[in-house]
């Protein structure tokens, strides 16, 4: 067994027993009420989900584990010389709660590199797809194609006791992980660079090797990567995706067939595929209105978006009220990178331009950008111009957190999901009935 699987076994098994005493001794403390207006609302705000990986803040965004994107850019390990954190470590600390080491996160890169090998059939089954099937499409049947593999469901056939249940699952995480990157790339070598496909480099990190398999091996793109795939990988655990992939493993499906689903709820417009969408919204109003538009154009195609009944693509949140720490980390890599850009321009004045517009509405509870409004464009400044694929790079991204919350399920032994839900009339029978006897 590898280290961190055995620290993992050793920090689980005890936090397990102190989660069921915790529970016990404080089953009636009441965490909120929830009213009619939440039933209908989405169950924003219902405390309703156990996820370890991270917590939101509606103000100061995301945590890691306690740690906030400029203090994980700072503490995790980087390559020799680098700049940006190794995704892998912040796997490892999702996982495990603390920071590793740089040897920590090289062990990880060594374990992942020895699964990496895709089961043909998997290759054959997204070939038998039309090369104009949108690549979240091509990535979610990916993912199922790999399922044959998994060690859980196997497990589960021959009877395992459910105290292991978290073994399996850790060696489908880990090798879900381990060829998310190759599935991906294959996915874009062969929709948009005529089934061109490049090899895994063993000498690569998990990020920088998968800008390599998607063909951009240039240092600043690598740098791009592993910040990219550090900033998406997780947002605790009540966005669609996460909740998803929370949901469909708590029926004992595997990580593969949780993953999936989560990955067709990531490629929804209001959830990842806002990425591709901002890009979109950005080029249809330069056709419109011209290449360089200036602020006054930008408001009019926000306010005529609006008009349209459409949604600006890349502002909003359920959760957050301020402008998203992650944007904030995506725009500081453009000032340093690419502050002439011209798309990156438009983008900052997008941020400049919409926050009092949506704000004067009344009714958007967050004015400000979230991830979406940024990433497409660092991306476009080195020509990965193809944004239907946009998401597919936040997926493998998001497969960090959830696949590390997933693993937590597990062990934890974490119960079905399953909320009441009520029809509309038991609902007015309820109030009238409390109405009429208070
Ligand atoms: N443009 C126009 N209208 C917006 C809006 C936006 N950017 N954001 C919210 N609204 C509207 C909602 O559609 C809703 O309208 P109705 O009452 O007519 O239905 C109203 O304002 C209230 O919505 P809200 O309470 O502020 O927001 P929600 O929690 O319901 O939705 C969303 C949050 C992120 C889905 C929303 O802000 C949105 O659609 N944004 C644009 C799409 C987007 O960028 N999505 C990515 C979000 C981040 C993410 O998950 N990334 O993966």
């Amino acid at each position: 067994m590898s280290q961190f699987k055995q620290k993992f076994n050793d920090k689980a098994q005890p936090l397990s027993g102190e989660i069921k005493s915790f529970v016990k001794e404080h089953a009636d403390f009441a965490l909120g009420v929830f009213t009619v207006e939440d039933v209908y609302a989405g169950m924003k705000g219902i405390i309703g989900l156990l996820t370890e990986t991270s917590l939101l803040d509606a103000n100061e965004g995301i945590r890691f584990r306690g740690y906030t994107i400029p203090e994980l850019r700072a503490k995790l390990p980087k390559v020799p010389g680098g700049t940006e954190p190794l995704p892998e470590g912040l796997f490892y600390l999702m996982v495990l709660g603390e920071l590793p080491t740089y040897e920590d996160v090289l062990a990880i890169q060594v374990d992942w590199k020895s699964r990496e090998e895709v089961p043909a059939h998997v290759y054959a089954t997204i070939d038998a797809l039309p090369i104009t099937t949108h690549p979240m499409t091509q990535f979610s049947i990916g993912i199922m194609a790999m399922q044959t593999d998994s060690h859980f469901a196997k497990a589960y056939r021959d009877g395992i006791n459910k105290k292991d249940y978290w073994d399996p699952t850790y060696e489908d995480v880990c090798n879900l992980l381990a060829r998310l990157p190759i599935v991906a790339a294959y996915i874009y070598r062969r929709t948009y660079k005529n089934n061109e496909h490049i090899a895994s480099d063993p000498k690569l990190d998990w990020a920088a090797n998968f800008a390599h398999m998607l063909g951009y091996d240039q240092n600043e793109f690598y740098k791009l990567m592993r910040l990219y795939l550090t900033i998406h990988a997780d947002h605790e655990g009540g966005n669609v995706s996460a909740h998803t992939t929370h949901l469909v493993g708590s029926a004992l499906s595997d990580p593969y067939l949780a993953f999936s689903a989560a990955m067709n709820g990531l490629a929804g417009p209001l959830h990842g595929l806002a990425n591709q969408e901002v890009v979109r919204w950005i080029f249809e109003l330069q056709e419109n209105i011209g290449k360089n538009p200036s602020k006054e154009d930008i408001a009019d195609y926000i306010n005529k978006t609006l008009k349209d009944g459409k949604v600006v693509p890349g502002y909003g949140h359920a959760v957050l009220r301020k402008t998203d720490p992650r944007f904030v980390a995506q725009q500081e890599f453009a000032k340093t990178y690419m502050p002439d850009d011209e798309l990156v321009n438009i983008v900052w004045n997008i941020y400049e331009v919409a926050p009092p517009i949506l704000e004067s509405t009344g009714k958007i509870k967050n004015p400000w950008p979230n991830v979406d409004a940024h990433s497409g464009a660092l991306l476009l400044h080195y020509g990965f111009n193809e944004y239907d694929f946009y998401t597919v790079l936040f997926g493998v991204s998001r497969a960090l957190g959830v696949m590390a919350s997933l693993l937590w399920d597990r062990a934890l032994g974490l119960p079905i999901e399953r909320p009441k839900s009520v029809t509309f009339e038991w609902l007015q029978k309820t109030v009238a009935a409390r109405k009429g006897n208070a």
